[in-house]
Parts: structure tokens; sequence; C-alpha cells
């Protein structure tokens, strides 16, 4: 009779899907999403995988200046605090992301005239007003987001033009605001654009040699089935050979880079999709524990992705879980296939 009352229970606690153990558990590093607040609150099955299938969580736009900082005297902390306390209350950890970035800046920031002195109080008061904010409660932030172009060249923006030193004033300032978080640099499209990797590379070297604390590079990994294995072999390698921790902060898999309207989703795409998660996660494996900071997705359902909403590319589909938050046979193979990876 207790015999069945277990196994009751346990059929009762699966998934209507199937029987599949949960992707969180799959893996002895953290296992991310980036997340949006609204989604969280409005749809069930959006917050039923966010809880059970992920144990990290970066706020996909909320923690960025526009939101946080919309006005020069105010800061507005209720988002990132509601994803915050998600996190919190589901014993998930928050990443920070991200303190400077030259995109989704207030327009107050736009427009700011002032002197170099005045520049600089404008980020550091930014950066550390939200570090010690979230201090002791975020893991890990972003730091500096996307500052060099694909020549390596330093990316125009408010930032450099009027604090040429930004990038290590800005990890310096973290430092001071969250002394225990991890600080890392994060960037995309690394893998054949030598000369960007070489930048960051460089960057690294010259911010340790000026002891100016940084502990982790994010590779953003938004890559695509056709993506090039070898290359993005050699950004891992390259960047974990630099000692930092090492986190892929943004991974999705488009399987319609070129945004063809004809295209169709159909099994030999899955495939690929899957050959190529496969090779990141074997890719990340293989980087050293200690390095290890985990893996974030970019978003959950293929209906929330950036590149469906921002990039307006209606048929792309780059994450596990599809229009109806079904899960993808990429999920299944690293749920199922890959058993005892701890
Ligand atoms: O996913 C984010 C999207 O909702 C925003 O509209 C967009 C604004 O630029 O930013 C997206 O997130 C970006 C992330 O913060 C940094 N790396 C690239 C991501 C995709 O654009």
């Amino acid at each position: 009779m207790k015999t069945i009352f277990i196994c009751l229970f346990i059929l009762l606690t699966q998934r209507s899907f199937g029987q599949s153990p949960l992707l969180k558990d799959q893996f002895s590093f953290p296992l991310g999403a980036s997340m949006n607040p609204r989604l969280l609150q409005e749809n069930e099955a959006y917050r039923h995988l966010a809880t059970t299938e992920f144990n990290s969580v970066t706020a996909e736009n909320h923690m960025k200046m526009m939101m946080v900082h919309p006005e020069a005297n105010r800061f507005d902390f209720s988002k990132g605090d509601e994803l915050l306390q998600f996190a919190k209350s589901n014993q998930k950890r928050m990443h920070g992301h991200t303190l400077v970035w030259h995109n989704q800046v207030p327009k107050w920031m736009n427009e700011f005239s002032g002197d170099a002195q005045a520049w600089e109080a404008l980020l550091k008061n930014h950066v550390q007003e939200v570090a010690k904010h979230y201090q002791g409660q975020v893991s890990g932030w972003d730091v500096v987001n996307e500052a060099f172009l694909d020549d390596g060249s330093l990316r125009p923006s408010i930032w450099v033009k009027n604090i040429p030193d930004y990038i290590a004033k800005s990890f310096q300032w973290a430092h001071e605001a969250d002394p225990n978080a991890i600080l890392f640099y994060n960037d995309y499209g690394q893998d054949g654009k030598p000369q960007k990797m070489k930048a960051i590379l460089d960057m690294v070297q010259d911010l340790q040699a000026r002891h100016i604390p940084i502990h982790g590079l994010g590779l953003q990994m938004h890559i695509n089935i056709s993506s090039n294995n070898a290359e993005i072999q050699r950004v891992i390698q390259q960047s974990s050979s630099t000692g930092l921790i090492i986190h892929f902060s943004e991974l999705d898999i488009a399987v319609n880079p070129k945004n063809d309207s004809t295209f169709v989703y159909n099994e030999t795409a899955k495939e690929a999709q899957k050959q190529k998660f496969k090779f990141i996660f074997d890719a990340y494996a293989g980087i050293p524990k200690p390095q290890q900071y985990g893996i974030t997705f970019w978003n959950i359902g293929d209906r929330d992705s950036w590149l469906r909403g921002y990039f307006k590319r209606p048929k792309e589909y780059p994450l596990l879980f599809d229009d109806a938050y079904a899960p993808k046979p990429a999920y299944f193979y690293l749920t199922n296939t890959r058993k005892n990876e701890k």
C-alpha cells in the first residue's frame, strides 16, 4: 500500500510532458535564465519553468541604467527587486546585469553635460548606488558590457568620450561598493573576431597589472547553428586561460539567422540546434571547475526571445522551450542524456 502511495505521489508530481529530470539538477554548475518580471507575474507556464528548471536568475532588462536610474536624482529598483525576491524565495542565485553599457542609457545621462569631474561623479554614483543596493544579494555583476567593437577598438559611447579610463574605474567603484561580488566583463561575438578577442584579453592584462579587481569574463554566446565550433572553442580556451571565472551569460542558438520568411523549423533544424547545444555544454564542461560560474540562457521560451521582440525575427526559435513552453529536443538531450555530469 505504502509503495502504491509513493508511486502515485511521484507520478502526480512529475510534469505533464513526461518524466524528465529537471535541467538545473543535471549540472555541477548553476544553470540560469534571464527573466522578465511581468512574464513571471502574468504567465503561469513561464513561472513554472523559471521556478523548476533554473537555479540562477539574470534580469533581462530591469537592472540596466535606464530602468534603475530614470532620473538624475531618482533610482527605481522596484522591478529589479521583484526579480531578486523571486530568486530569493526560490533559493536561486541572482546575477547582476549590467552596471555600465552604451545601450539602454536614460535620456538624462545621454543629455548630461559637465566637465570630466562631473561625468566621473555621475558614473561613480550610478555604479555604487546600484551595487550597494544589491550588495550581498547578487553573486556577481556584469560591470561593463560590450565595450569593444569587432576591430578591437573601444566602442564609441558617452562613457569613453567623457571618462577615457571608465572600464578600470567602473570595476574599482563596483568593488568598493560590493567587495564580495564577482566582477565580470561581458561581451558577445568574439568568435571569428580575433581583434575583438585580443582587445578583451589585453584589457584583462592591463587591469590585472594595475591591480584593478576583475574576476570573470562573460561570454554571451548569442550564436547560431552555423557558428564555427573551432572558433568558439578558441574563444573559450583563450578566455579561460586568463584564469578568470567564465560565465556563458546569454546563451541562445538561432536557427534562422538570415531571417528567411519561408523558414520551417523542421526536425533537421531542431537536430542541428541540439548538436550545437551539445557542443556548447561539452565545451563548458572542459573549463576547469573552479572557473565555472554557470550557463545562463537568454530568457526561457522561444516566444520570449529578444530575437523575436527586439530584432523582429518572427521565425526564430533559439531556446529550449517552444511557443507553448513545451521542451524541445535539445532540452531532452540535456536532461536525459547528460546524466552523471556532476
Ligand atoms: O534582451 C534584451 C532586450 O529585451 C532589450 O530590448 C535589448 C536592448 O538593447 O537588450 C537585450 O539584452 C541584451 C543584453 O542586455 C546584452 N547583450 C545583448 C542582449 C541582446 O540584445
